[in-house]
């Protein structure tokens, strides 16, 4: 059977484990040699099972995670450092400012599973602007891509700088530019997506990203990490084959996010997923405070699962008593399978 002819199915691959059995072939015919998809693993898959390599094997003893990762520099971003890399742009006058360009661009999101992405300046998801409460702020948009896009911001801004089609500038058609400009309002975690029809999948194509006002206090100090959820219809049929955080599937599990025993963790958590109504995230052995699109400085709940629908985010603080792995996961156990889970490696 040749490349691609099978569609590679999640409900084929989560639907126990005769699915899981029957669904190893045609994995392998849709990423030859290439690393196995865990959730046969932690599905069903046999050590033994005809094609699945010592690596395979390792990995079903580990019980879950890919056979092997995608080498950051095959996408030009890394997990890993996108979790602290926060974009403040530049101050030109008294107005902060950013560049974003939409282009399209080929990202691997599993081993060997490739995905015909859209993005803002290169990577999935795009760059995390940040700013503060009541600072004007300057978005320059240039759309280098084959199709019209824009930038919509949430927040609060006059009608005429929200990035639809319409109103202000519209769309923007390939090869043009425009800028958006509006006051940092309200401070809390928003998100900026492309707001083009069909909607979905021009979010899903990979046109999001995060957008961080602070307060004019700051919060306190704690070691911040950007987690953005999201997931790739590999095959286009409307239904994610790939769930992540920061785009990787199960990046995490190979390379655990490092954080201190003790110390603040803020964590940044952002729904982008389309297709799926809600997603979740939760906490292995602790606790967290939650709040809810962090536009208050008090937490609503504390708690262990919190749960967000589609464009959702909060703000998720704790601390790790003690040292040690801590798995995170989507508590949608079918994304947690198909990549979106995790480890914090809590170091002394
Ligand atoms: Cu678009």
């Amino acid at each position: 059977m040749k490349f691609g002819q099978r569609k590679l199915s999640r409900r084929r691959l989560l639907g126990g484990a005769a699915a899981a059995s029957a669904a190893l072939p045609a994995l392998h015919e849709l990423v030859p040699h290439k690393g196995l998809h865990h959730a046969l693993d932690a599905a069903a898959a046999e050590p033994h099972t005809p094609g699945m390599s010592m690596n395979g094997a390792a990995a079903h003893a580990a019980h879950l995670g890919t056979v092997g990762t995608v080498n950051p520099r095959t996408n030009g971003f890394d997990p890993q450092e996108m979790l602290r890399d926060f974009d403040e742009g530049r101050m030109v006058g008294a107005v902060r400012e950013w560049e974003l360009v939409a282009e399209e661009k080929e990202i691997e999101v599993a081993p060997g599973v490739k995905y015909a992405a859209w993005a803002y300046n290169d990577r999935v998801p795009g760059p995390t602007l940040r700013a503060r409460e009541g600072e004007r702020l300057r978005v320059r948009f240039t759309n280098g891509s084959k199709h019209p896009h824009t930038i919509h911001f949430h927040g609060i801004h006059p009608s005429a700088q929200d990035g639809i089609a319409g109103l202000g500038a519209g769309n923007i058609e390939p090869g043009r530019s425009t800028a958006y400009e509006f006051h940092a309002t309200p401070f809390g975690l928003h998100l900026y997506h492309c707001h083009t029809l069909p909607l979905a999948e021009h979010i899903a194509k990979g046109l999001y990203g995060a957008f961080i006002i602070d307060p004019k206090d700051d919060r306190p100090a704690a070691d911040e990490l950007l987690m953005v959820m999201n997931g790739f219809d590999t095959n286009f049929d409307r239904s994610n084959e790939v769930y992540a955080v920061n785009t990787v599937a199960f990046d995490y599990m190979h390379r655990p996010v490092r954080v201190k025993r003790g110390e603040l963790v803020r964590i940044y958590l952002v729904n982008a997923l389309e297709f799926d109504l809600l997603n979740s995230f939760h906490i292995h052995a602790n606790f967290f405070d939650y709040y809810p699109t962090g536009t208050r400085l008090e937490p609503r709940d504390f708690t262990d699962t919190v749960v967000q629908g589609q464009g959702e985010r909060g703000i998720l603080e704790l601390r790790f008593p003690y040292a040690g792995k801590y798995m995170f996961h989507a508590h949608v156990s079918e994304f947690a399978e198909l990549g979106w889970m995790g480890f914090f490696q809590v170091d002394e």
